[in-house]
């Protein structure tokens, strides 16, 4: 009976290296890594020794640092197709962006397919783009109006295509134009005269 507990604690993904850590928190290095879990690197669950193409290139990544580690792996990888499928990593995974941070959630977290599988692939890997400008709702810094250069003037993450037209006459400087400026000096003016009369 007591030797049940070593026996459960053991059901872990062994990950990465044969030779053996748990490396269960490796999913939450990539988006919607839960959902395939330790399949989404490995080839079969319980062969921990072997990695399918994501796999292989999450582990390349992983050692190109000293010591090894994830941090960074996903920001190179999510733009590659490990499978060759035509869907990138990050497509497949629900991160077609590469805005995902590891333990947040993924901008799209239905739809998710195998970034190691060729046959597991996507129904709509780019996600929603309503302005069809060919950038994906989600990191499009203008989601209703076709941008497709996304310009952003002022590096405020907002569009130029967003940001209202300055109202007529106004050169939006922090001045105002000549029109405004001689009504305000009118009514200063005014202001003005309306004092020197109360003093006499
Ligand atoms: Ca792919
Ligand atoms: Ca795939
Ligand atoms: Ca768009
Ligand atoms: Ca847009």
């Amino acid at each position: 009976m007591y030797l049940t507990i070593p026996r459960v604690v053991t059901v872990v993904c062994l990950a990465f290296a044969p030779s053996a850590f748990a490396h269960n928190s490796y999913v939450a290095d990539i988006p919607n890594g839960s959902d395939f879990a330790c399949q989404t690197c490995h080839l079969s669950e319980g062969n921990y020794a072997q990695f399918n193409s994501f796999g292989t290139q999450f582990r390349t990544q992983m050692r190109m640092t000293t010591p090894p580690t994830t941090i960074g792996a996903w920001e190179a990888l999510w733009d590659l197709d490990a499978d060759a499928d035509g869907q990138s990593n990050g497509e497949e995974l629900g991160d077609p962006c590469g805005i995902f941070g590891a333990g947040s959630t993924a901008s799209r977290t239905t739809d998710v397919s195998n970034p190691g599988v060729a046959d597991s692939m996507s129904a709509d890997p780019f996600g929603p783009d309503a302005d069809a400008d060919e950038w994906p709702d989600a990191c499009d810094n203008c989601p209703p109006n076709a941008n497709p250069l996304q310009e952003d003037s002022d590096g405020n993450g907002i569009g130029d295509a967003c940001k209202l037209p300055p109202p007529e006459g106004c050169t939006c400087s922090g001045t105002a134009s000549g029109a405004s400026a001689s009504s305000a000096l009118l009514v200063l003016a005014a202001l003005g005269l309306l004092a020197a009369g109360r003093r006499r």
